[in-house]
């Protein structure tokens, strides 16, 4: 799917700033047309943000079902014979949009774009009413699930068995954008390399039945490096200057389309990194080369805005993870903005791209086990087929929006579902062939918690790398690092014997409350998270099939409140302000330490 963009066919509007907002817990807006006229006893709400911390008011935080987003726009009469598309870049979870009395689109799923051709709705040189309602309902119908409790005096409440508080609203940026009536719908690019010269595989999809396509592929300078004609075709290009961890390089291809008679129809400018994966027996290869993840579990997550998408924090984030020797991240725990994807890209920070299955699991809840009878997460009344076809839905979106970036170098499908039921080989079978239809050129995985010992998990031999998140010395055995170096050696020695794979640890942390300290590694003190890390870091030296850690998590994140929370989860290396804690430090003496 092409974002949106400026050129010399296309035309784009942001539709940021503040709309009208009304909550809708008992849903009456629906059954009363509330597009059909201006919004009534509405608020100002900020776009892109989440709703729920901008009022303080705890039926907003804490709103289950309905809110209506308005907005009015002025659409130029030159827009007139063009393509004019509504896109939003994420509504979470569902939403319906209309553009005037008409409804354009629906969508489910919290974190994937979605768009809607509204050229017959919308009226050029006047001015166009815009209403989108957004539903936070989860399910288990739904990626992430949850269930809702009706209470007595008839509130509805939200649980869900994720760890991470359920922002809701227009996080991302919304667009209105131009194309010509025929268009380039989509790019694709595939990269490999015949020894130093770069070998660039694209398909063009357009709508045009008599137009051809031209390709020019411009390095970073902007010197034409090779052209092709034709929807499809290879590329080469002599001495080619790979993308590279570190190492963001990226080549641009030009692609236009071209009447019968010649005149440009469309163009679009798709970056392009030259680069390879591959996992061989217990190595993961970049371009070749052992690469080692060093880095990050993130949130998009930030105090007043939520998840709502802010560059100011985005560029911060990318730097501190530059200072502090990070080399990559995962999107824990569902797609990211298409900016940060975009950054990474840019700047050679390398990606595990998630979807947003988290909590397909009835065995723990946020992070935390449950210690009674295990009970069962694939059934009919729970992970059903129903789930999976959502699942499988949100993992085609993510693909197709994020196929062509060299940030990305692995999918994971989902964090921490049950892995030993099972049915869960019967889930995730289809899950792991599909992601590998849809794109051969990545290595596929799931992220696995410590539910049982290694041999007893059912689908490990379905995906490509061992991705674990591991809490010994904190859920398990909390102030024995000494028990937990030993259990977790044991248990990774286990997995290198099991599986010739290689195994990026994706999480291990403690929460620590900042400015708490202690001469003796208590813990939830500084002192503990610092040398907890440096426990776990002895360990994976000395196991070799580890090839990548990444800490949980790189800064305090909000969660539904609870026991085993702290006005949220306080794992972060810095905290939600992004001030560092003392194990920031620790950590950044050990990725950066060849740099001298
Ligand atoms: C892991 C989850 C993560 C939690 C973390 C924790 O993957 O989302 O935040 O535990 O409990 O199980 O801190």
């Amino acid at each position: 799917m092409l974002r949106p963009q400026d050129g010399p066919t296309r035309e784009r509007r942001s539709l940021a700033g503040l709309w009208r907002f009304r909550l809708d817990a008992e849903g009456a807006g629906r059954a009363e047309g509330w597009w059909r006229s201006p919004l009534a006893e509405a608020v100002d709400i900020p776009v892109p943000a989440s709703y729920n911390d901008i009022y303080p008011d705890v039926a907003v935080r804490d709103h289950v079902g309905d809110a209506w987003y308005q907005t009015n726009v002025w659409i130029p009469a030159q827009w007139t014979g063009q393509r004019i598309v509504l896109r939003f870049d994420a509504a979470t979870h569902r939403a319906i949009a209309w553009v005037n009395d008409t409804e354009v689109v629906t969508h489910e799923g919290g974190y994937t774009p979605f768009e809607a051709d509204v050229t017959a709705h919308l009226r050029p040189g006047a001015e166009n009413r815009l209403t989108v309602v957004v539903n936070n309902e989860l399910s288990w119908a739904t990626i992430p699930p949850g269930t809702i409790e009706e209470r007595p005096d008839g509130r509805r409440v939200q649980r869900y068995f994720h760890d991470f508080f359920n922002y809701a609203g227009l996080h991302r940026p919304v667009w209105l954008y131009t194309t010509p009536p025929e268009h380039i719908s989509d790019i694709t690019v595939t990269t490999a390399f015949d020894d130093t010269t770069g070998v660039i595989g694209y398909r063009a999809d357009s709508t045009g039945e008599t137009d051809s396509v031209r390709v020019s592929l411009r390095d970073a300078a902007g010197a034409e490096v090779a052209a092709a004609t034709g929807a499809v075709g290879t590329l080469r290009v002599p001495d080619v200057h790979p993308w590279a961890p570190g190492d963001g390089y990226l080549y641009e291809l030009e692609v236009t389309l071209l009447s019968a008679s010649g005149e440009v129809t469309d163009s679009y400018r798709q970056p392009v990194g030259v680069r390879t994966v591959e996992v061989r027996g217990k190595q993961f290869l970049i371009n070749g080369t052992p690469f080692y993840f060093k880095g990050f579990g993130k949130h998009e997550d930030a105090a007043v805005r939520g998840k709502g998408h802010d560059d100011v924090l985005m560029v911060h984030d990318f730097a501190l993870m530059e200072w502090i020797g990070a080399n990559s991240f995962r999107t824990s725990h569902y797609p990211y903005a298409e900016e940060v994807l975009d950054y990474a890209d840019r700047h050679g920070v390398v990606v595990i791209n998630e979807t947003a299955a988290v909590g397909l699991n009835r065995n723990i809840g946020g992070g935390v086990f449950s210690s009674g009878e295990r009970v069962l997460t694939f059934s009919p009344d729970a992970v059903s087929d129903e789930t999976r076809r959502v699942h499988l839905r949100a993992l085609q979106e993510l693909v197709a929006r994020d196929k062509n970036r060299p940030s990305v170098v692995l999918w994971s499908v989902a964090n921490e579902p049950d892995h030993v039921q099972p049915e869960a080989r019967d889930y995730f079978a289809p899950l792991a062939a599909e992601t590998r239809r849809l794109d051969p050129t990545r290595p596929v995985a799931y992220v696995n918690a410590l539910l049982a010992p290694p041999d007893q998990c059912v689908v490990t031999d379905l995906f490509d790398v061992v991705l674990l998140n591991r809490y010994y010395g904190w859920y398990f055995g909390p102030g024995d690092l000494e028990a937990a170096e030993t259990a977790l050696e044991t248990e990774l020695r286990q997995w290198a014997a099991l599986h010739d794979k290689p195994i990026v640890i994706t999480e291990y942390g403690a929460d620590t409350y900042p400015g708490l300290r202690s001469v003796v590694p208590n813990p939830w003190t500084e002192e503990y998270q610092a040398e907890l890390l440096d426990v776990y870091h002895r360990v994976f030296d000395r196991v070799d099939a580890v090839v990548g850690e990444q800490v949980w998590n790189f800064a305090d994140f909000a969660t539904t409140p609870g026991v085993f929370r702290v006005d949220g989860n306080k794992k972060g290396v810095f905290t939600r302000d992004r001030r560092p804690k003392t194990a920031a430090f620790h950590l950044r003496a050990r990725w950066r330490k060849d740099e001298s």
